[in-house]
């Protein structure tokens, strides 16, 4: 008998071992961001659900592989899972970057709607690339921290400007100010060595960041609210079982909602946190609203013009609604 149960053990066992899997899952963004909690929580939800059948072990602040490689590595399943910022992808197809157009979607209702609308035809195009999407989930609306006020578009003229993705480097363009590519956890270093002296970011990313340490003034102009998606590569997810496949869909669904949730909450916490710590917060002036309208006017005109017959159904289906 007592032979018995040990082999009966050492059968379950083994068959543990052979059906656990272990996933590594680069992430941009720091500890602090509410963006990797939520999927430290999305991690601990497919663990506990599966009985630690699938393991995520998230790898935060771009440690495993930069930000602009994450996609990359992904597709060629060097890892299964991913996150990263979905209008990075603006050039694979404009389909990619309407969340990150100015003026388009403001609000939390209406980037859900244009999430709504987007979503369809971005799993389509990831499709193509062996990808699946699992969730979205958006940040605050953007808004400008600078030193000192700017009451007009003319005053961001010539500033050396912080950007994340094509869209904000023609929006800096645009108002003649000199964009830079830097990745949200390197802001400190660039503001501290010069490298930039203003940016446009939701205040969840200024506090993450501790913008106090390096510009005065933060003006809300809750321009556009784009979102982080997290991806699978296609063959990683078949080859779960299906029980297991199940309960990262259904992780990803509870993630979804929660990180949204997440979201609306720090927006208007993460603001106070700006001010308690001497930040001033000023509301745009119509001056400066009417100058960045132009500005997004120009842009989703340009966006338009190298938009796919898709791409552009995102925008009629949205704007129809
Ligand atoms: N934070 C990220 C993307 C948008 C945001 O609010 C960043 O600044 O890089």
């Amino acid at each position: 008998m007592k032979h018995f149960c040990f082999g009966t053990s050492l059968v379950f066992s083994l068959a543990t071992a052979v059906h656990a899997d272990s996933w590594d899952m680069p992430t941009p963004y720091g500890d602090t961001t509410f963006h990797t909690q939520n999927i430290a929580q999305f991690a601990q939800d497919v663990a506990s659900a599966t009985d630690g059948a699938l393991e995520i072990t998230v790898h935060s602040g771009g440690s495993l592989f930069p930000h602009g490689e994450i996609r990359n590595v992904v597709r060629s399943g060097q890892v299964p899972i991913g996150e990263f910022f979905l209008s990075t992808l603006v050039n694979d197809d404009a389909a990619f970057g309407i969340d990150s157009q100015p003026f388009v979607a403001t609000s939390y209702e209406d980037a859900a709607r244009l999430w709504s609308a987007q979503e369809p035809v971005i799993t389509e195009l990831l499709a193509s690339q062996g990808l699946m999407p699992l969730f979205s989930v958006p940040w605050p609306a953007q808004g400008l921290y600078t030193n000192g006020e700017i009451a007009t578009v003319e005053d961001l003229g010539g500033l050396r400007f912080r950007a994340y993705n094509a869209a904000l480097e023609e929006f800096a363009a645009l108002a003649k100010a000199a964009p830079v590519q830097v990745e949200a956890p390197d802001i400190p270093q660039a503001f501290a060595t010069g490298q930039v002296e203003a940016m446009v970011t939701s205040p969840s990313t200024g506090v993450n960041s501790t913008a106090w340490d390096f510009v005065t003034h933060y003006t809300p102009i809750d321009a556009w609210v784009p979102k982080n998606i997290v991806v699978v590569n296609e063959r990683a997810f078949r080859r779960l079982p299906e029980n297991v496949q199940e309960a990262v869909l259904a992780a990803a669904e509870v993630a979804e909602a929660r990180g949204w949730e997440m979201s609306a909450a720090e927006a208007e916490a993460q603001t106070a946190v700006l001010a308690e710590n001497g930040m001033t917060i000023v509301e745009p002036s119509a001056e400066l609203t009417a100058g960045l309208q132009e500005i997004g006017a120009q842009m989703l005109t340009n966006w338009q013009a190298n938009a796919s017959e898709a791409a552009l159904s995102i925008l009629t289906t949205y704007q129809g609604q």
